[in-house]
């Protein structure tokens, strides 16, 4: 069952692959970077939009400047906010999802070198076809 549902969702890939790739991919919108000086992590936010006529879904993204970013979600449980791991994240055909404080982030941690206020970020969504969104993020200590 494992492996029937594994060959389904890598069916489309298989597809794209054999007859080129499909040129539309999500577009990465007001991204930024929050890293308070001092701090040795950080996280990314930013409007994640689907231009395409076929959902998409986001599974990781990486940096150069940061050894360890995962995908993460900010929620309050009985009072507390809590982040916990996303797997994925779904972006409907014309949908958009806002990454933002307090909930969808990228989180960002190990810097590879000092990160300052002013620095640009690169940052990259892989989707699950294997593709990759890549966009260049301002570091702020608070929200533009
Ligand atoms: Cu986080």
């Amino acid at each position: 069952m494992r492996i029937l549902l594994a060959l389904l969702l890598l069916a489309p890939a298989a597809a794209l692959a054999g007859r080129g790739v499909d040129p539309c991919k999500p577009v990465v919108e007001k991204g930024w970077v929050r890293m308070a000086p001092g701090m040795l992590m950080g996280a990314a936010f930013a409007v994640l939009r689907n231009p395409c006529k076929a959902p998409v879904a986001i599974v990781s993204a990486s940096s150069p400047a940061f050894a360890d970013v995962s995908l993460h979600e900010t929620r309050i449980e009985d009072g507390v906010s809590r982040m916990r791991a996303v797997p994925r994240i779904e972006l409907r055909a014309g949908a958009a999802v806002e990454l933002k404080p307090g909930g969808l982030h990228a989180m960002l941690m190990q810097p590879r070198a000092q990160v300052r206020q002013g620095d640009r970020v690169r940052l990259e969504f892989v989707l699950a076809d294997g593709r990759r969104v890549a966009a260049d993020l301002p570091v702020r200590a608070t929200a533009p």
